[in-house]
């Protein structure tokens, strides 16, 4: 990554500190002794504060060199992922996932994409799924800590699962997870990259049929904690050694895993215990809305997944629909899942990086709820329950593991935590951020523990927030953002959809600061995790030559210069091409009505960033072939006439000469 951000990181701070720094270049630039100066002019001519114009240097990332941290950004029903440079908060790119892109060839008749998206649709669907709501990205971790292997999204509308292998930022592998429908709890990933989990949200039937009547839904409706194996090697899901647990049907919400004090456990929040299921049709039934907030508490879902590992060797799993599932009542017998109370409808669980202190946001409750993971322990090893819920699962007594509440403010979401002790809490309603102290155990021990320090406002209405690593055992402590779903006012007007607008907050100063809006104008993040652009040390600038970007193999469909033909196999049309600045070669297609033609292209350059595209008119084709890569493109031969393939990424002097034939005879 070279040490540009470091140069500029540097030479930004100093500047703050010092008033005058040698920048790197060795060229003065200073303020005004009191820090009221000019900034080389600019201030001026942009009628800037001084305020702000330490704000812009902070953020500004000089041309050619690199933001010191990414941001993998969901995409909401976009069903894509961004990629965004911190602090510049610069759109570096998108990353298709559960949508076609016709930039990358992804979903358009190729093999690298529609493979993937055509394996994600459950067979029953008649048509593959061609979007999704990206929500909840999680980094692989190696001891807790990113690693900067893998990532993984759910789909929160469709109950899928999507990994992106970060060498090349594409996504390898989309699963329809068996038995639930939507998914909210997680994903997250274990800290060794052992699983990587989501639960249902609403619940679904679990009958033969897929319907049962909203009557029985205490009875045929059920949700479940989805615990799925990351292949070591490929960081595949492996789905043979996946299993899920049964639930009851409550609507589990959002889910994390435990860490150093409470690995081998994962947290699910629920809300909708009263199994509400809104006026079922009838003229005198309640909303939703109204019936699933009755009662005082939901339930915290504790899960210890290493015994859960440990029943599924024992075999003590049924299959349905594929997938080894622990019943209710065996997760209740084998000991392996309890309830603790929470405030009604809770939002966000959150562990903090020593995984002592579990975090509930409230969302309708002021408070953080923060329970002490030692006091569970103790109080399922002691069976120290208070009753248990309408299913029989053990509830653990509220005031033997509940730590502490901390008053926040009004509609506390999602938490995230820095490198002292700190943790920070979006709150919707207040649309602002609250910095709370952690307690002892995160090094706290004196008056502030457990106590606000710091409202920030933010505009408007946060829902997710991200810190640096925030989530890992090792957070950085340097940059939060928060995500906040309106943008009213704070753009010029482009319409009647507006972008949402991701701020970019300073948490170096003695005062949490806000220093950038960030538009976001393609589509409704939920969530992102910020990783350290130094982890992130497989990225590959060109495949190696003739590869299949699917296994990273060397694909048998690859050629060489030289290695390009046409073979005719009765209707089957194979054409191996070559693909290099500017031509393909064979650039003349020979085909018939009636021919199945099955091109193979291979990017024979070596050369970072001479991706070539491959586009047929009126055919749905569009590839994009990276250097050394191999795409396969399967076509019925339907229509006659003459096409004009052509290259569709501008990449050469000649490339509007980058050109050939689709011949289909009548
Ligand atoms: S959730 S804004 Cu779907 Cu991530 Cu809380
Ligand atoms: Cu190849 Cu344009």
């Amino acid at each position: 990554m070279g040490n540009g951000p470091q140069v500029s990181r540097r030479a930004a701070l100093g500047m703050l500190a010092g008033g005058v720094v040698v920048g790197a270049a060795g060229a003065r630039v200073g303020f005004g002794a009191s820090g009221e100066g000019d900034v080389g002019g600019t201030q001026g001519d942009l009628n800037l504060t001084t305020e702000e114009a330490q704000a812009a240097l902070k953020t500004y990332v000089p041309p050619g060199k690199y933001d010191p941290y990414f941001i993998f950004a969901s995409g909401g029903h976009s069903g894509q992922m961004g990629v965004i440079g911190v602090p510049s908060m610069r759109l570096l790119k998108i990353i298709p996932v559960f949508s076609r892109d016709s930039w990358q060839g992804y979903g358009f008749g190729t093999d690298a994409g529609n493979v993937v998206l055509e394996a994600g649709s459950a067979d029953d669907k008649s048509d593959p799924l061609y979007w999704g709501d990206t929500h909840h990205p999680a980094l692989s971790e190696t001891e807790g800590d990113y690693d900067g292997r893998w990532l993984y999204i759910n789909d929160r509308a469709n109950g899928r699962i999507a990994m992106i292998d970060l060498r090349d930022f594409k996504t390898k592998q989309i699963v329809d997870i068996p038995n639930i429908q939507t998914s909210h709890g997680g994903c997250f990933v274990t800290p060794n990259s052992e699983y990587v989990h989501i639960s249902s949200m609403t619940p679904s039937p679990w009958t033969d049929s897929g319907y049962a009547s909203l009557d029985r839904y205490k009875e045929d409706f059920r949700g479940a904690s989805s615990w799925l194996k990351i292949d070591q090697q490929t960081g595949h899901l492996d789905m043979a050694n996946s299993f899920q647990i049964e639930l009851p049907p409550y609507t589990q919400d959002l889910a994390d895993a435990g860490k150093l004090t409470s690995f081998g456990f994962g947290f699910i929040n629920s809300y909708n215990t009263e199994m509400a299921t809104g006026t079922a049709g009838k003229a005198d039934g309640q909303t939703l809305e109204a019936g699933s907030v009755a009662n005082d508490f939901d339930f915290l879902h504790i899960i210890d997944w290493q015994k859960a590992e440990q029943v599924v060797a024992d075999g003590k799993t049924t299959v349905r629909n594929g997938m080894k599932v622990i019943g209710l009542q065996t997760a209740i017998d084998e000991k392996l899942l309890h309830f603790a109370p929470e405030p009604r409808n809770p939002h966000g669980i959150d562990v903090n990086p020593t995984g002592d202190y579990l975090c509930v946001s409230g969302k309708l409750d002021p408070h953080a709820s923060v329970y002490d993971f030692t006091k569970v322990k103790a109080a399922i090893d002691s069976e120290d329950y208070q009753g248990t819920d309408p299913f029989g699962v053990p509830i653990l007594t509220l005031e033997s593991v509940l730590e502490a509440q901390v008053e926040l403010g009004q509609g506390p979401l999602h938490t995230q935590f820095d490198d002292k002790g700190y943790a920070y809490t979006s709150l919707f309603v207040d649309t602002a951020v609250a910095k709370w102290a952690l307690g002892p155990k995160a090094g706290h021990d004196g008056a502030d523990a457990f106590t606000r320090v710091e409202t920030l406002p933010v505009q408007n209405n946060i829902g997710h927030l991200v810190t640096a690593e925030g989530d890992t055992v090792n957070p950085n402590g340097q940059w939060l953002v928060a995500l906040n779903k309106w943008s009213i006012d704070r753009f010029p007007p482009v319409g009647t959809l507006h972008p949402q607008n991701f701020q970019l907050v300073d948490l170096t100063g003695s005062n949490m600061k806000i220093l950038l809006d960030s538009p976001i104008g393609w589509g409704e993040p939920h969530y992102v995790q910020m990783i350290s652009a130094d982890k992130l040390t497989n990225v590959m600038q060109v495949y190696e030559p003739g590869t299949d970007p699917a296994t990273f193999a060397t694909s048998e469909f690859a050629i060489e210069a030289g290695e390009e033909r046409v073979e005719r196999k009765g209707k089957d049309l194979h054409v191996y091409m070559s693909v290099l600045r500017s031509h393909y070669t064979p650039d003349f297609i020979p085909g018939k009505v009636g021919d199945k033609l099955h091109l193979h292209l291979t990017n024979v350059e070596q050369t970072p960033d001479a991706t070539h595209g491959f586009a047929i008119p009126q055919y749905n084709v569009e590839a994009s072939i990276d250097p050394g890569e191999v795409v396969n493109i399967d076509l019925d031969l339907n229509r006659a006439g003459s096409f004009a393939m052509y290259c569709s990424e501008f990449c050469s002097a000649l490339h509007l000469e980058m050109q050939g034939w689709l011949q289909v005879q009548p």
